[in-house]
């Protein structure tokens, strides 16, 4: 499972009339579940939530069922009705990541995670159970696994963002070792909490790239609980935590920033600016850093345990594709996310270039805002509703305490709740391990969750 295995790497069946593959029966195939996190590669086929049909054309195709895909075929198949929109999606799993913090903790479990693709995906829209292999929006149409094409009136890009191990040396087969562990990906966040159980004494060491990430809070909530976690075991003394971060500052909103330091000066951890991890030597339980003030100058630390978050880019087939920017990421307006390019091509998520912090909490927001774009756009109209880059991080502090992040593109808070957001809370952690899960999988995905602008409007009333 760990191998990097690709099923883009394998050598390809020959072309197969499309009606001879189509099944019902969902075929496993283990592919490289390691790189790209939440997908799991499968053998081309198309399946639907009720008959199985293949089709040429469809008005709306929805690229990814992560987060961003899910939510919006909801909110379209409401426009469109039954039988206009397609996901292409080959996962046979749908994943809430942001529970996975808590598991690499020992405080959920991984298969509370997950639910069916199937069971996701709204009646009436149809799933095509394959990969994105190329776009053509000059054509209006893309090409999946098997080279079968489709065309489309409307394209809805929600692919994701890319784990990168493989650019760290030593990974992904490093993983194969005990005391190394990455809360980032499907297979790895079970070895988070392994490694935590089975620490005795020396340096915990948790990281964070040189490159944009999902979730920018993540890297650090998992070290905040393993403080908690060795202080509660009575292995706090012998344990030196040390946060090894590519960027200049701990947090991007000043106000967190600041609440955060506080935190990281009482318990006690190590905080090293601009160290990028390269290279994890697994044998030796050592992790070499670049310094990326001194170029040329590394740092190796041995380890007891190691936290990687991976290096992340865009995926490959928005990468190589007409609708990427030059960074490679799908290039939307940032208050519309029409694409720049294309009017019938719209983008949502950690796969865009919106410059905003990627997380769920943004994708609702967007979606809300997607919503009324395409029905404008679909009318011939002008977009008019702007997105104001919100999106929000529960910095999970401990157990039972959360500082609820909440802000917009300009880096300014935008808190929800009439209290003070950077305080951690407990009643912050209850809404992040238990309530934040209902909401996800019963409004947002069913596409009945914008964010929490309009309830932040009416709990702030009483402050006008
Ligand atoms: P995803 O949900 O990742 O979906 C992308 C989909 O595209 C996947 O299903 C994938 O299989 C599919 N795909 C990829 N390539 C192809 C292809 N070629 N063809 C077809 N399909 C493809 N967010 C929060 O709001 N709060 C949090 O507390 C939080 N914590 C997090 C903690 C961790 C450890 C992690 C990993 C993430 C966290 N997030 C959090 C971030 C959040 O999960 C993501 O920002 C969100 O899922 C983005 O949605 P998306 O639709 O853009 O991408
Ligand atoms: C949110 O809307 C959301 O999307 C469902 C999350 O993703 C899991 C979040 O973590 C948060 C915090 C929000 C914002 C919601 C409220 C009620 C502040």
């Amino acid at each position: 499972m760990l191998t990097g295995d690709s099923y883009a790497d394998r050598p390809r069946p020959r072309m197969t009339p499309l009606v001879m593959v189509v099944s019902c029966r969902p075929i496993r195939f283990l592919g490289s579940f390691l790189q790209q996190g939440t997908q799991q590669a499968s053998k081309f086929q198309l399946h639907t939530g009720t008959p199985c049909a293949a089709k040429d054309y469809y008005e709306f195709l929805v690229l990814g069922g992560g987060s961003g895909g899910i939510t919006m075929s909801s909110r379209i198949k409401k426009k469109v009705g039954a039988g206009k929109v397609a996901i292409v999606e080959p996962s046979e799993k749908h994943f809430y990541q942001p529970i996975w913090t808590l598991v690499g903790a020992g405080a959920k479990k991984l298969s509370s995670s997950s639910r069916s693709m199937e069971k996701v995906i709204p009646s009436g829209v149809e799933w095509i159970k394959s990969r994105v292999r190329e776009l053509d929006p000059d054509k209006n149409r893309i090409r999946i696994d098997e080279g079968k094409e489709i065309a489309y009136k409307y394209l809805i890009i929600a692919l994701g963002i890319k784990l990168e191990f493989e650019k760290i040396k030593g990974l992904p087969e490093g993983f194969r070792y005990p005391k190394i562990g990455s809360n980032y990906s499907l297979v790895t966040v079970e070895k988070t909490w392994k490694a935590l159980q089975g620490f005795k004494e020396g340096n915990a060491i948790f990281t964070f790239p040189n490159t944009p990430i999902k979730c920018a809070g993540a890297p650090q909530k998992i070290m905040y609980l393993a403080d908690a976690y060795l202080r509660k075991t009575g292995k706090r003394e012998n344990a030196n935590i040390i946060f090894n971060t590519s960027l200049g500052a701990i947090f991007g909103v000043k106000k967190y920033a600041e609440a955060l330091e506080e935190i990281i000066k009482a318990r006690n951890i190590n905080v090293n600016y601009r160290q990028n991890l390269i290279e994890v030597l697994p044998e030796k339980h050592e992790a070499v850093f670049e310094d990326l003030d001194n170029p040329g100058k590394t740092n190796v630390i041995s380890y007891e345990m190691l936290h990687v978050t991976p290096p992340m880019g865009p995926p490959d087939v928005v990468k190589d594709s007409p609708v990427a920017d030059a960074a490679g990421w799908v290039d939307v307006n940032k208050e519309t996310l029409q694409h720049q390019k294309y009017p019938n091509v719209f983008g949502i998520g950690d796969c865009t270039n919106l410059p905003t912090s990627k997380t769920a909490a943004a994708v609702a927001a967007q979606s809300g805002i997607l919503d009324h774009t395409i029905s404008l756009v679909m009318k011939n109209k002008k977009p008019v509703k702007k997105y104001n880059g919100y999106t929000s991080c529960p910095l999970v502090t401990n157990y039972n305490r959360v500082i609820l992040a909440e802000f917009d593109y300009n880096a300014q808070p935008l808190e929800t709740f009439p209290f003070d957001q950077s305080k951690e809370r407990l009643s912050m952690y209850i809404m992040k391990a238990d309530m934040m899960p209902i909401l996800y999988w019963n409004a947002m995905l069913k596409g009945y969750w914008n964010g929490p602008a309009r309830l932040r409007s009416l709990l702030h009333l009483g402050r006008l």
